[in-house]
This record gives C-alpha cells, sequence and structure tokens, in this order.
C-alpha cells in the first residue's frame, strides 16, 4: 500500500535587488498554477524566496537591512500566495527573512514556514547552522553576511505531522552538517524540505568552487540514505546580482537516489510521486536506529563544539 504525496520543487532564477516582493510572489504563484495542473500536492520554495540574496551585501543601516525581513507571515505582499495556495489546495513551504518581538527585543531569523492546503502554517523552522563572518570582509568578491544579519535559530529542527506524514524542514546550509537530518531522522522524518542560496565561488577555498553542485548533492543524497527520508533541496540559481547561484534542484527518494532534477538556473518545476511508505525499506533495515545505533559512543558528538585534542 502506498502512501503517496506528488512533490512540486519550484526552483526560482534570480531575484533582482530592486525586484519588489509582488513580482517574486507573481512568479512563485505561476509555478504553483504549473503544479496544480500536474495534481502536485505540495510545493517547495527556495531560501529567502521573496527577495535578491542581500547578505551578500555590507549594509550598516539596521533600516536597509530591515527591508529585506517580513514582519508578518502572511502579511499584505505574501497574502496573495496563501491565497492562490488555498484555491488550490495546495500546501507549501517557503523560505523567508523573518523579523520578530520575542522577550521584549526584536529578532532576526533566517526562518522557512510550512503551509497546508488549507493555507494555514503549521511548521516554523528558524536556520540553525549559519556560514560566512560577520564584519564587512574587503578581499571577498562579495559578502556572506549571515552570521551578522540573522541570530541562529531557536526552534531547533523539529518535525511536523502533515501531508500525511512525517515532514521537516532546514535551510541551506544546515544540509552540509549530517546532525541536521539525523536529529530529524530521530523524530522518524519521511520528507525533509530545504531551499538554498549557494554561490559558485567559495572566496576562502576557490579550488573547490567547481565542486559546489557535487557538494550540493552528495549532503543532500548522504541525508536522505542515512535517515531513510525524501529530500526536497531548491535552489534560488542563476546569475543574480553579480553572483552565481547554483541550481541542482532536486527530489531525492530514500535510497539517496534522485528521483527529478531541474535542467535550467531559471524558474523551473519539477515534479514527483513521492511514496512515504518506502522510508521503510530503509527505516526497517540498515538504517533501523533502534537496532544499530550505539549512541553511548557517540557522546563527543553533543560534549563539544570544536574539535578536541586526541587522546
Ligand atoms: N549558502 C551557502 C551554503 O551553505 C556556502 C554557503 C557556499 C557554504 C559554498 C559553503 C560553500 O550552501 C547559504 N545560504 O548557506
Amino acid at each position: 500500500m502506498a502512501r503517496n504525496i506528488v512533490i512540486g520543487a519550484a526552483q526560482l532564477g534570480p531575484i533582482a535587488r530592486d525586484e519588489p516582493r509582488s513580482s517574486a510572489i507573481a512568479r512563485m504563484i505561476a509555478l504553483m498554477r504549473e503544479a496544480s495542473g500536474k495534481g502536485v500536492e505540495l510545493v517547495v520554495f527556495p531560501e529567502l524566496a521573496l527577495t535578491t540574496f542581500f547578505p551578500r551585501w555590507f549594509m550598516a543601516d539596521q533600516a536597509d537591512i530591515d527591508a529585506f525581513f517580513e514582519t508578518s507571515m502572511p502579511g499584505p505582499e505574501t497574502a496573495p500566495l496563501f491565497e492562490v495556495a488555498k484555491e488550490l489546495g495546495i500546501g507549501f513551504y517557503l523560505g523567508y527573512a523573518e523579523l520578530a518581538e520575542e522577550d521584549g527585543r526584536v529578532r532576526h531569523f533566517n526562518a522557512s514556514i510550512l503551509v497546508d492546503k488549507e493555507g494555514k502554517i503549521v511548521g516554523k523552522y528558524r536556520k540553525v547552522h549559519l556560514p560566512g563572518h560577520r564584519e564587512h570582509e574587503s578581499w571577498r568578491p562579495f559578502q556572506h553576511l549571515e552570521k551578522r544579519y540573522f541570530e541562529t535559530g531557536n526552534l531547533g529542527f523539529p518535525t511536523f505531522s502533515a501531508f500525511g506524514g512525517t515532514v521537516g524542514m532546514c535551510l541551506c546550509n544546515d544540509r552540509r552538517w549530517p546532525e541536521t537530518f539525523r536529529v530529524m531522522g530521530l523524530q522518524q522524518a519521511e520528507l525533509v524540505m530545504l531551499g538554498y542560496n549557494t554561490p559558485v565561488h567559495y572566496p576562502p577555498a576557490p579550488e573547490h568552487d567547481h565542486l559546489q553542485d557535487f557538494h550540493n548533492h552528495l549532503v543532500m543524497q548522504a541525508g536522505a540514505y542515512q535517515n531513510g527520508t525524501w529530500v526536497v533541496g531548491v535552489a534560488k540559481a542563476g546569475h543574480e546580482e553579480g553572483c552565481d547561484l547554483i541550481g541542482g534542484t532536486c527530489i531525492i527518494a530514500p535510497t539517496g537516489e534522485i528521483a527529478v532534477q531541474c535542467q535550467t538556473l531559471g524558474d523551473e518545476l519539477i515534479v514527483h510521486t513521492c511514496d512515504l511508505d518506502r522510508c521503510r525499506e530503509i527505516q526497517t533495515n540498515i538504517f533501523d536506529f533502534a537496532q544499530h545505533r550505539e549512541p553511548d559512543s557517540y557522546q563527543l558528538i553533543t560534549a563539544t563544539k570544536g574539535v578536541r585534542k586526541p587522546n
């Protein structure tokens, strides 16, 4: 008996710095309507999908930075996406910059939400692994100031019962850390959704630039296989404000196989019928955690942040 969900990965091409949110939303609605015509039930959009990837610039004025954040979700400019989704009976994952008032102070997170087919927010995630740096570094051809503009996510890696299964979310750099997938795997995730903005050029190690697409699929395929979960990774791709971002949007089976992937660096929808019951092939076998894991041998993983001297 298959527990199928038809998933659409909606890759976005570049979003210009001065492109209004209404334009990005219109592009996402077009992809959602295309998805509806293909029987899609759940659409996954990229990280920070409403604006250009603004951490590539140093901005001194907090008002300039905050202009890229959402103070309410949905808000006036994002409401149309929720309305069309509800009209079409399609759920979606959306990555965006969240400006929140919590504990009496303003907080800034690189966030994602999960919205069900009725247009209700049923899950939220805040990016834990913030890559890049905190101060302006003039040697770089472009900045990567996520550590300056965002706080570390404070929600952990939750999973949610939705769309007939157990689903989780993460964002971009999170996918490079095996802990991300394992924490959700230990909550029996059957589907992990994530968006990313990944430059081809990585200034600290340009000798790895040609490996960006390989590393992108490597980490997501590993995460899928080692936890027996479907993984949907969705790019903001293409030449965006002078910076080349990789594509490689894909839907990966619990076996680690790439089921379908985008062929372009623009707005592009790919669709796959994902049988959530296929997770059992892995989760009750090679990666049956209760049978095979030995956590007493893994203490170091949470005991220390950085490396320790070998004994
Ligand atoms: N972007 C990149 C990512 O982790 C990066 C940062 C690029 C890290 C290339 C290492 C190599 O995919 C975001 N937004 O995290």
